[in-house]
């Protein structure tokens, strides 16, 4: 037993003790004892300006930290304005925690009216979470917190949400919390690596395709894919497990139809750590004429709508390095002299297939790559200059390129940006995005500034939606609610005291970015379609 102490401040010192050292949130009258808490922490906590940043940044947190991002909401309102972080961390698997308080435990349900009520709040949050729960008594606290922690570490990691009843938040406890010790990951089956192994040993054509899941397989999956002469895909999320400069590798271009193209020719494919989602591809069901390997830690993924010959329930890295010793110096049985010349068609098909448009993106991204440190983390808006990225901006490692294609929130990449940089202030961290999605959370550049983080934003303006006035047009729709007023962007950063540039060319715009990664503020970097120099 510890000395008496309220449950908002215990929980503060439990999250410390799991190795916690930031909490994205804004307080409110329902969550004053739970800030009581960091009177006596070492826990920094950040200010967003909209819940829905709140948890954006500790999703970008937990990306570039690769611990679980923390949040702290008030019940009500900051629950359902931080609802759609959590859609988008669920899409993504991130581990984020949501930590909110509840209407008092006793008038839960009841819909007496009170302040910030929501009857059902767990309600809410369970389709977007791991597990939503309400710990109804202080000693549920770290119950419930052990579970997250457990489902962060040794399953698909997906966030969690806890509400705390204003009541519980304030009653004492004389419990001393301390973390429990998560369960280990899934590890492979010795009989399905053998036959995974023989069916890749044997095929002609094999290819890989990598997701997020796969991020720590980097030296295993190189070492399957040279050893079978295996081209390697990759989703948004798998961006740069394979070097995007290793001969082999095609990236994340199965937005493209040459790569689609190529994927079906596969006789074996090798899936792992991925949905094979419709937003990398877009196309609902991709064609897959092979044999289909698949490696996931979410056994449900496995036969659902790519059914798998081989399923393997289990960590990615450890199965790909399980793979490779497997396979040891066996190769492809046909020797595949001709798959440079092959992968080199397809690069080619890619290019010129590009649109005008494109091209620019191509341009922009050029000068992104020549700004940018290798180590360097981009995230990705909602933007077509985004789309274009995917397969257009190369990356040497994972997690460096940050696109959540999947639940594709307009709005994500300045907050997520915020976290990245909080989380990894040695790392160049920078943001793309549309005009639309900028408009989103723009006002999450007051928290940027006020943590003083050099942070170049580029913002493709096209004065509107552009994706969804390109899409109307070629629907024979006439455009409506796309073409979009806006402020002068650069004047707007500027009031919040960050920089603001509009470059004048590529090697201009490359300047800013280098710039703005040594600035003592964030830098707007407004980049318009129809510049001149853009072509
Ligand atoms: C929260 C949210 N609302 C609506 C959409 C639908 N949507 C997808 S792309 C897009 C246009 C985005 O415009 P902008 O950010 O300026 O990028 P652009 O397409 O012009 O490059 C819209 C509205 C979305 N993805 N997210």
């Amino acid at each position: 037993m510890g000395h008496q102490q309220i449950c908002g401040e215990a929980l503060v010192r439990l999250l410390e003790r799991y190795g916690a050292d930031t909490v994205f949130g804004i307080p409110g009258v329902h969550t004053l004892d739970l800030y009581r808490g960091f009177a006596n922490s070492k826990i920094r906590h950040v200010q967003s300006r909209h819940e829905q940043g709140a948890v954006f940044m500790a999703d970008g947190y937990a990306r570039a930290s690769g611990k679980p991002g923390i949040c702290f909401l008030i019940t009500g309102p900051g629950v359902t304005n931080g609802a759609t972080g959590l859609g988008q961390a669920f899409a993504d698997s991130i581990p984020v925690l949501m930590i909110s308080s509840d209407t008092a435990s006793y008038s839960r349900g009841k819909g007496w009216g009170c302040l910030h009520e929501i009857t059902d709040q767990q309600a809410v949050t369970a389709p977007l979470t791991a597990f939503s729960a309400t710990a109804l008594s202080p000693d549920e606290v770290p119950q419930l917190i052990g579970q997250a922690y457990s489902a962060f570490e040794s399953g698909r990691p997906r966030p969690v949400h806890i509400s705390v009843p204003i009541d519980v938040l304030a009653a004492a406890t004389e419990a001393d919390w301390q973390p429990r010790t998560p369960p280990s990951r899934p590890m492979p089956d010795a009989a399905r690596i053998q036959a995974a192994a023989d069916l890749l040993a044997q095929a002609e054509r094999p290819m890989l395709y990598l997701g997020g899941g796969a991020a720590k397989a980097t030296a295993s999956a190189v070492e399957i894919a040279e050893r079978l002469s295996a081209p390697v895909i990759s989703s948004n999320a798998g961006k740069g497990i394979v070097p995007d400069s290793h001969p082999l590798c095609l990236g994340a271009s199965i937005v493209r139809a040459p790569t689609q193209e190529y994927l079906g020719q596969a006789d074996v494919i090798l899936a792992a750590g991925t949905e094979l989602s419709e937003t990398d591809s877009f196309v609902e069901r991709l064609e897959m004429g092979g044999k289909l390997i698949r490696v996931d830690i979410d056994a449900r993924k496995i036969n659902d709508l790519y059914p798998a010959d081989i399923g393997i329930h289990a960590d990615a890295a450890a199965t790909l390095g399980a793979l490779s010793t497997a396979l040891g110096e066996r190769g492809a049985s046909g020797a595949r002299p001709a798959v440079q010349d092959e992968l080199a068609q397809v690069r080619a098909r890619i290019d010129e297939g590009l649109n005008p448009v494109e091209r620019q993106h191509v341009a922009v991204w050029a000068a992104v790559r020549e700004a940018l440190p290798a180590d360097g983390i981009v995230m990705g808006d909602t933007t077509q200059v985004v789309y274009t990225g995917s397969f257009a901006f190369p990356v040497e490692q994972p997690g460096c390129w940050i696109y959540p294609t999947g639940y594709c929130t307009l709005g994500n990449a300045l907050p997520m940006a915020v976290g990245a940089k909080i989380a990894a202030p040695e790392r160049p961290v920078m943001a793309v995005a549309g005009d639309g999605g900028f408009m989103f959370t723009l006002q999450d550049l007051a928290t940027a500034v006020e943590q003083r983080l050099p942070l170049p934003i580029v913002l493709w303006n096209n004065d509107g939606l552009g994706q969804i006035r390109d899409d109307m047009i070629e629907r024979g729709i006439p455009p409506v609610g796309v073409d979009s007023l806006n402020p002068d962007f650069v004047a707007l950063a500027k009031s919040f005291g960050c920089e603001g540039v509009r470059p004048g060319s590529t090697d201009e715009l490359a300047a800013a970015i280098a710039g703005a990664l040594e600035a003592p503020v964030p830098t707007l970097i407004e980049v318009r379609q129809d510049a001149p120099w853009l072509g």
